[in-house]
């Protein structure tokens, strides 16, 4: 009878709380050595496109040339104006009270030619007083070299379809750790190499808008591989001892559960993870491709007629200046999946999907953002953080992006709290129960921002912007408030352990 009456309680308090349901949440503290942060990129928020003689770049010269790739019809060339208001943009994260923030570099306003024949002084000003300030607040950067925003004499020398573009990528990491590194401790080469291949190369939803779903993608990844390999060995010879820092790359993935426990759809599982996350994650800790999809592409190349694989080959030489190459695995998740085994697809015409098999779905009880591919399934979080120090065993893991959306940018986004909360919950479960070496969590993101081919109309941030207004004014959402205070009591609940 008592228990009846507690379980009904309990079912009206989750119903009605206004505090979100507690449940669920880890009552335990975060660690005194866990950073919170937030986590930006260039392009995304600061504006000034081409002032203070900064450059173009193919995010720039994309949307100029064709205002249709975005679903409003606008561009990043004021963004959240945060080339001009990054005072203000400390000034929140010091009040937010976080230990770390992460932004990008944009390579066109620092080498507005591409090439480091050309340093651009005020862009690179614009940075060292960021990053001083930042400092000088105590929060510790995480500096991303590249978040997707090729120059765009690159792009029309073949962007990522072409090997040399790693090594214009070096020259320029090289200029950035020269100019910036006596400060930086954590430099991410790469934001989603994943993301800018398949989108940008692959379906042509995003910059430079091409659909070579079938071989242009594996060919932008293996060049991008590349070209990270390359920064992290500049840093290691020319730069670590000195500067002492720690350099990785960004890869995002999502949890996966089957359909059901068929044996097929493991294995579909087994394939998402590693066309997902293997492509890149295998070459830089464990040594090339995932044998699955060198095998897997390889055969339907021969069954299409080619001569060789789809799939780019590194000489053994790649495959072990590759290996190796992350002191830190930079981690973006933000949703699950369920994957069903399909029969396989035909190879022809040969894509990306069909080489990977199988159906992915959003289970219908998990909560549903504004946007198709993210709904919340926070339990994945752990066991994706489980999975990749399992498979990968990285020294150390930093969450680098979360986050979750809404069209309405409403302040009171209890939707967003109760996502953080899921997923802050998973990951100091994987940290303090599973031994997980997880040190950070940069959320996504600081602003509601220009959400690439969503333009304005995704809101993803924990602090609104009013993108009518030329002030570009931030207010808290309700989501500021609770992370402020999750950071001040170290705690998900109202009461810690
Ligand atoms: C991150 O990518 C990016 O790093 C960041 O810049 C971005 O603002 C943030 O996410 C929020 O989107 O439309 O179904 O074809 C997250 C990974 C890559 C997942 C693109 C969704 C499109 C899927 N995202 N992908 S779909």
């Amino acid at each position: 009878m008592l228990r009846g009456i507690f379980s009904i309680l309990t079912v009206l308090l989750a119903a009605f709380c206004p505090c979100s349901f507690q449940a669920d949440i880890a009552d335990k503290y975060f660690p005194q050595s866990f950073r919170f942060g937030a986590s930006t990129a260039a392009y995304q928020i600061e504006g000034a496109w081409n002032e203070d003689g900064k450059g173009e770049n193919m995010w720039d010269h994309w949307l100029h040339e064709n205002a249709g790739h975005t679903d409003d019809g606008l561009n990043g060339d004021v963004a959240c104006d945060s080339y001009h208001k990054w005072q203000e943009d400390v000034q929140h994260l010091k009040e937010l009270g976080v230990q770390t923030y992460r932004f990008s570099l944009s390579w066109s306003r620092i080498l507005p030619t591409g090439y480091p024949d050309t340093i651009n002084q005020l862009g690179v000003d614009y940075y060292l007083t960021l990053i001083k300030t930042l400092k000088e607040n105590g929060i510790e950067p995480i500096v991303t070299i590249y978040h997707w925003d090729l120059p765009e004499v690159f792009n029309e020398q073949g962007g990522w379809l072409v090997p040399e573009v790693s090594d214009h990528y070096e020259s320029y990491a090289r200029v950035c750790f020269q100019l910036f590194g006596e400060q930086v401790k954590y430099w991410v080469t790469v934001n989603e190499p994943k993301s800018t291949c398949m989108w940008g190369y692959g379906t042509g939803i995003q910059a430079p808008g091409l659909t070579l779903i079938g071989d242009g993608v594996y060919t932008c990844a293996h060049n991008i591989l590349l070209a990270h390999a390359k920064a992290w060995h500049v840093y290691d010879t020319e730069f670590r001892s000195q500067q002492g820092g720690k350099v990785g790359i960004v890869l995002d993935h999502t949890w996966s559960e089957p359909a059901s426990n068929s044996q097929q759809d493991a294995e579909a599982v087994e394939r998402e993870n590693e066309f997902g996350l293997g492509w890149y994650a295998n070459p830089v800790y464990l040594g090339n491709y995932p044998q699955v999809m060198i095998d897997r592409i390889g055969n339907r190349s021969v069954q299409e007629g080619l001569s060789q694989s789809r799939l780019p080959q590194f000489t053994d030489t790649q495959v072990e200046f590759i290996k190796g190459t992350s002191d830190f695995f930079g981690l973006n998740m933000y949703t699950g999946y369920m994957v069903q085994y399909t029969d396989d697809y035909q190879a022809n015409p040969p894509t990306y999907w069909g080489d990977k098999g199988g159906n992915t779905y959003s289970d219908p009880s998990w909560p549903k953002s504004s946007l198709d591919w993210l709904t919340s399934y926070p339990e994945g979080l752990r066991k994706l953080l489980n999975y990749v120090n399992d498979k990968y065993k990285p020294p150390e893991i930093i969450v680098t992006e979360n986050g979750w959306t809404d069209v309405t940018g409403t302040l009171d986004d209890d939707d967003r709290v109760s996502y953080y909360q899921g997923y802050l919950s998973n990951l100091l479960l994987a940290l303090v129960e599973d031994g997980v070496n997880v040190t950070g969590y940069t959320l996504w993101s600081l602003l509601d921002n220009f959400e690439w081919g969503s333009g304005y109309t995704q809101k993803f941030g924990i602090i609104h912007v009013d993108f009518n207004s030329p002030n570009r004014t931030r207010t808290w959402k309700k989501s500021a408030k609770w992370y402020q205070n999750v950071i001040a009591t170290r705690c998900l609940v109202d009461q810690c352990q």
